[in-house]
C-alpha cells in the first residue's frame, strides 16, 4: 500500500503556507467527533471511527457483548434497519483555499450513501473499495458536515434477490439464525462472506466506517500511486523500475519527480504535465542487493523506495513502498513421466515448500483488531516455523500492517481473492464493482515481499463442477439449463477473465491461480489428483482415520483440518459454570459446525479415554486435534518434492468457539500450535510404523546434505532401557527420504507394547534438533504411570522460569495459568522418565500471585 505522508497542521505548516505558493499536499483526519443513530430515531450516540453499528451499541450500552453465551441472538435485529453516522468538522481558510480536497474512505460496509453537508457525494457499495470524491465544492469555511446513510446489507439483499428473480447458493450463510429463513442473501453484496455466518463463526452483519477516513488536499499535482517492478535480480545488482503515477490535471506544469532509496536520492527526472494522470517510469537499481527470504530460510531485509514531488524546488507529495528483493513464481510444470503437474513455489530461484496455515479474519468487528494482535498472529506463525499464511476468500483483503507484518516475519501471502462456498451474480454493475475491488486491493498490496499468489476463490470450482454432472455439492441441480448458463456464465466472467486479467495488468507478473482447490484449468480437484492443490477433508468430513493422511498424496495441501475446544481459561470467558458441558446450549451455540460434537466424540473414542470431566475434556480434544494435524503435516513434507505445501485450516478464530483453529480468539496456543512448532522445523524426523516395520524419515528444507545422528532409545516408562540403538544417518538436500528402517520383529517389545516408549533423536552435532516419543498402542491403551510431576518456578526479572522434573514417563504435561494470561515457551510434551525440563514464560503478575494460579494436567489424570 502507498503510504501517504501524514502532514498535520501545524505551526510550521502555515508559516510555509504563507511564505510558499505551493503547498505540501495534506492529510486531514476525519475519524473524530462522529455520532450514531438507527434512521428514523432521535437519539444521537458518540461513535468509534474507524468501527461498527454493533461496536458502538456496545459502547453505548445498549446491547450486551455479542461473543458472550447467547448474546448473539438478541442482536440479529441491528442489521434489517438502517443506521447513520455524521461528524460536523471546521475547516479554515487555507485548507479551503487548496485546488482539490478529496474526501477518501478506506471502507465502508457497505451500502452507504456519503453527504457532505447535505450534498450526495456517492453511493458505495462494496466494502473492498476505496472510495473517494472530490468534494471541494461541497466544502465551505467554517463548520461542514458528512453524513452517511447505511441501508440494511440483508434488506438490500433481499431487494437484490428478488430482481435476480431465484436464489444463489451460499452454503455457509446461516440465514435461517439472522432471521431470514431459507435466504442466504450475502452473495449479492460485496461484503465479508463470513460476516452472515459460518462454520466457525457467528452471524453478526455489521455496517459502518470500517476503515479510516479522511480528506487530502492538494494543488497542481500528486502522487497516484507507486509501483516497483523487480526486472532481475543477480549478486551484484538488482534493477528495478519504478512505475510512479502521477495526477496533475492542469496544463504545462513543469514537476520534478525524486527516487530514493533508503532516503538517498537514486535518480531525478523532470515531468511536464498535461492535465490528467501521467505514468512515469523511473529506471533504478540497488547495488550488492540482499535479498528476502521466506521464514528459516534467510534474513527478510526490506528496502524503502521512495517517490517525491517537487514544484519549483518545493516538495509538494511523497509516496513510501517498502519492498524486499526476491522473486517468487508457482512452477507448475509436467513430470518428467508424465505423472502429472508440479505445483510449487520457487523462491529466489529455488524450491520452497510451503509451511503454514489458512487465515480467516481475527474479529468479526474488524475495526477492533489491535496492532498488537496482528503481530501476536503473524509472529505465532513465524515462531511455529510457518513460512506461507492463505488468506482465505471468505473474510477480507486484509489490512495494510498484517501485510508489512508477513514482509518483516518472512511470511509468504496466497492470496485469495474475496469469493468463498458460493456462486455470484455476473449483471453489469456487479461485474464492474469487482473489477474496481480486483484493481483497488491488487494495487495496494502489489509491492509487499511477501505477495506469492493470487487465487480466483475458496472452492467454487469444485462446489460448482461444471461439467461433471455427478459432481459437485449437489447445486446445479437446483437450477433449470437457461439459470445453470447464467450462473456459470457470471462464474466464468470473474474468475476466468477479470480477475486474472486484472493481474496480469498490475503487477510484475505474480501468478494467479483460478480456484482452490483446483487440478488445472477445467480439471476438478479430487483426493487423487497429481497436479495442482488439495483440499483433503477425508479425516473429518468424511470420518476416515488419521493414517489416510499417508493415503490422499497431493502436490500441494492447501487445507485439511481438525477441530477442537478453547482451553478452559478461555472458555470461562464466554460461558458461565451451568454452561460447562459441550452439549449445552452455550457451547453448542459456539461450535458452528452442525457435525462438530459428534466427529470429535468419534474420533477421541478411537484413541483416547473420554474424560467426563469438562476441562480434561477439552484438553484431551485438543492433544486429539494436535495428533492429527501434526501427523499430516509431517507426513506432506515426508511427501517431497511431490508434495510441495502444507497449509492446514486455520490458525486464528474471529470470536471464541469450538474450531479447527491452532490458535484461540484469545490468544492462546492450543496444543495444535505447539506441535506445529515442532512439526514446521527445517530438519524433522518422521517415525511411521507401517506394515511390521519402523522407518524414520528424513526431511530437510536446507539445500545441504546434512550429517546427524539418529539415537534410538526403547524403555519402559520406569526409564529401564530395553533396547537402543546410535545409527549415523544424512538429511538430504530440500528433499525428504528414509533415514533408517527396522523390521518391528527386531525390537524386544515382549507383549509390553503398552508399557514401553521408543524415543527417536535427531542430533546434529552437539546438538538434539528433534525427538520423537514412539508409543505402540494408542494413548487409550497405555499403562501409563502418576509422573510424579515436580515444579520449580524462579522469578528471572522480566520472565519466569519453570523447572520440571517428571520421575516416571509423562504423556502430554499442559502446563496452565489461572492467575495471568500467558504463553509458555513450550506446552503439551512428553516427558522421560527422569527428565529435568526449563519452560519459561513472561513475568505479567507477581511471582506469588502466579504461583498461587499454577498447575498442571496429563494425560494420567485423564484415565480410569
Ligand atoms: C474449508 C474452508 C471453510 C470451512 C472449512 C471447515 O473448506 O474453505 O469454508 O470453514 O473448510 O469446514
Amino acid at each position: 500500500m502507498v503510504r501517504r505522508q501524514l502532514f498535520l497542521s501545524s505551526l510550521f505548516f502555515l508559516t510555509t503556507v504563507i511564505l510558499y505558493a505551493q503547498q505540501i499536499n495534506n492529510t486531514i483526519s476525519l475519524n473524530s467527533n462522529w455520532q450514531f443513530r438507527q434512521t428514523a430515531t432521535t437519539e444521537w450516540m458518540a461513535a468509534t471511527v474507524p468501527g461498527t453499528v454493533h461496536t458502538d451499541l456496545m459502547a453505548a450500552g445498549k446491547i450486551e457483548d455479542p461473543y458472550y453465551r447467547l448474546n448473539e441472538r438478541a442482536v440479529q435485529w441491528i442489521d434489517k434497519v438502517n443506521w447513520e453516522y455524521r461528524t460536523n468538522f471546521n475547516m479554515n481558510m487555507d485548507e479551503i483555499a487548496r485546488q482539490h480536497i478529496s474526501l477518501v474512505f478506506e471502507g465502508l460496509d457497505t451500502y452507504a450513501d456519503v453527504y457532505v453537508n447535505e450534498q450526495l457525494v456517492f453511493k458505495a457499495d462494496n466494502m473492498f473499495i476505496t472510495w473517494k470524491a472530490d468534494v471541494k465544492k461541497y466544502l465551505k469555511t467554517g463548520e461542514n458536515q458528512v453524513r452517511i446513510l447505511f441501508t440494511s446489507p440483508v434488506l438490500k439483499g433481499m431487494e437484490k434477490q428478488e430482481l435476480f428473480g431465484y436464489p444463489l447458493p451460499a452454503s455457509n450463510d446461516q440465514s435461517e439464525a439472522g432471521g431470514m429463513g431459507k435466504n442466504q442473501v450475502s452473495i449479492f453484496t460485496r461484503k465479508a462472506g463470513y460476516h452472515f455466518g459460518w462454520d466457525w463463526g457467528p452471524r453478526l452483519v455489521t455496517s459502518g466506517i470500517w476503515r479510516p477516513v479522511y480528506f487530502e488536499t492538494w494543488d497542481d499535482a500528486r502522487i497516484n500511486n507507486l509501483q516497483i517492478v523487480q526486472k532481475s535480480i543477480v549478486k551484484t545488482s538488482a534493477n528495478l523500475l519504478a512505475e510512479v503515477e502521477l495526477e496533475a490535471p492542469g496544463n504545462n506544469l513543469i514537476l520534478n519527480l525524486n527516487l530514493l532509496v533508503n532516503g538517498i536520492k537514486v535518480a531525478s527526472t523532470p515531468v511536464k504535465t498535461s492535465s490528467g494522470i501521467i505514468k512515469q517510469t523511473i529506471p533504478f537499481s540497488i547495488q550488492n542487493p540482499k535479498r528476502w527470504w521466506p521464514n528459516g530460510l534467510g534474513e527478510q531485509p526490506l528496502y524503502t523506495i521512495t517517490a517525491e514531488l517537487a514544484v519549483s524546488g518545493k516538495l509538494i507529495d511523497s509516496e513510501s513502498e517498502n519492498i524486499g528483493l526476491r522473486t517468487i513464481n508457482l512452477v507448475r510444470k509436467p513430470d518428467a513421466k508424465g505423472n502429472g503437474e508440479s505445483f510449487y513455489f520457487e523462491v529466489n530461484g529455488r524450491p520452497v515448500f510451503a509451511k503454514g496455515a489458512n487465515y480467516i479474519p481475527n474479529d468479526v468487528f474488524l475495526p477492533r483488531v489491535k496492532p498488537e494482535t496482528y503481530e501476536f498472529i503473524v509472529k505465532s506463525a513465524a515462531d511455529a516455523n510457518m513460512n506461507m499464511l492463505r488468506v482465505w476468500g471468505g473474510g477480507v483483503y486484509e489490512s495494510d500492517l498484517f501485510y508489512d507484518l508477513c514482509d518483516k516475519y518472512g511470511i509468504m501471502v496466497w492470496q485469495d481473492f474475496m469469493f468463498a462456498c458460493s456462486m455470484y451474480p455476473g449483471d453489469v454493475d456487479f461485474l464492474n464493482s469487482i473489477r474496481q475491488e480486483a484493481e483497488d486491493n491488487v494495487k495496494r498490496l502489489r509491492n509487499h515481499a511477501c505477495m506469492a499468489l493470487w487465487c480466483g476463490n475458496n472452492e467454487i470450482e469444485t462446489a460448482w463442477a461444471q461439467g461433471h454432472e455427478e459432481r459437485g455439492w449437489g447445486w446445479k441441480q437446483n437450477y433449470n439449463p437457461q439459470q445453470r448458463e447464467t450462473i456459470w456464465k457470471a462464474y466464468d466472467t470473474i474468475f476466468h477473465h477479470i480477475l486474472p486479467a486484472v493481474v496480469a495488468a498490475n503487477t510484475d507478473n505474480q501468478p494467479y491461480w483460478h480456484s482452490s482447490p483446483s487440478a488445472g484449468m477445467g480439471k476438478l480437484a479430487s483426493d487423487v489428483n497429481n497436479s495442482g492443490d488439495m483440499h483433503y477433508w477425508g479425516v473429518w468430513h468424511g470420518q476416515q482415520p488419521f493414517s489416510d493422511f499417508r493415503k490422499y498424496k497431493a502436490r500441494f495441501m492447501s487445507e485439511y483440518g481438525f477441530q477442537s475446544f478453547p482451553e478452559f481459561n478461555s472458555v470461562k470467558k464466554y460461558t458461565l459454570p451451568q454452561d460447562w458441558n459441550i452439549e449445552s446450549e452455550v457451547m453448542a451455540s459456539h461450535q458452528r459446525s452442525g457435525i462438530g460434537n459428534l466427529r470429535i466424540r468419534q474420533y477421541m473414542e478411537q484413541d483416547y479415554q473420554i474424560p467426563s470431566d469438562f476441562e480434561q475434556l477439552l484438553y484431551v480434544g485438543q492433544l486429539l486435534q494436535a495428533d492429527a494435524i501434526k501427523m499430516a503435516l509431517k507426513t506432506h513434507r515426508s511427501d517431497m518434492p511431490y508434495c510441495m505445501g502444507s497449509l492446514y485450516w486455520q490458525i486464528n478464530d474471529c470470536w471464541p468457539v469450538a474450531s479447527w483453529s491452532g490458535i484461540d480468539y484469545y490468544g492462546k496456543w492450543k496444543a495444535l500450535h505447539y506441535f506445529a512448532k515442532e512439526a514446521c522445523k527445517n530438519q524433522i524426523i518422521n517415525v511411521v510404523i507401517e506394515n511390521g516395520k519402523l522407518s524414520i524419515q528424513g526431511v530437510s528444507d536446507l539445500v545441504v546434505k546434512t550429517p546427524a545422528v539418529v539415537r534410538l532409545n526403547l524403555m519402559d516408562f520406569n526409564g529401564l532401557s530395553l533396547w537402543s540403538r546410535p545409527v549415523k544417518v544424512t538429511l538430504p538436500s530440500n528433499g525428504s527420504a528414509v533415514i533408517y528402517s527396522i523390521d518391528l520383529k527386531e525390537l524386544p517389545l515382549n507383549y509390553r507394547e503398552k508399557e514401553v516408549v521408543l524415543t527417536v533423536t535427531l542430533a546434529i552435532g552437539t546438538k538434539e534438533t528433534d525427538q520423537a516419543f514412539v508409543y505402540f498402542a494408542k494413548p487409550k491403551d497405555l499403562k501409563l504411570p502418576d509422573p510424579g510431576i515436580k515444579t520449580r518456578i524462579s522469578d528471572k526479572g522480566d520472565h519466569l522460569a519453570i523447572e520440571i522434573t517428571s520421575q516416571k514417563l509423562c504423556k502430554n504435561l499442559m502446563l496452565i495459568s489461572d492467575n495471568t494470561d500467558v504463553q509458555f515457551s513450550d506446552n503439551f510434551f512428553d516427558m522421560q522418565p527422569g527428565e529435568v525440563r526449563t519452560v519459561t514464560c513472561p513475568k505479567t503478575i507477581r511471582w506469588e500471585d502466579f504461583e498461587k494460579g499454577f498447575r498442571t494436567l496429563h494425560l494420567k489424570q485423564t484415565m480410569k
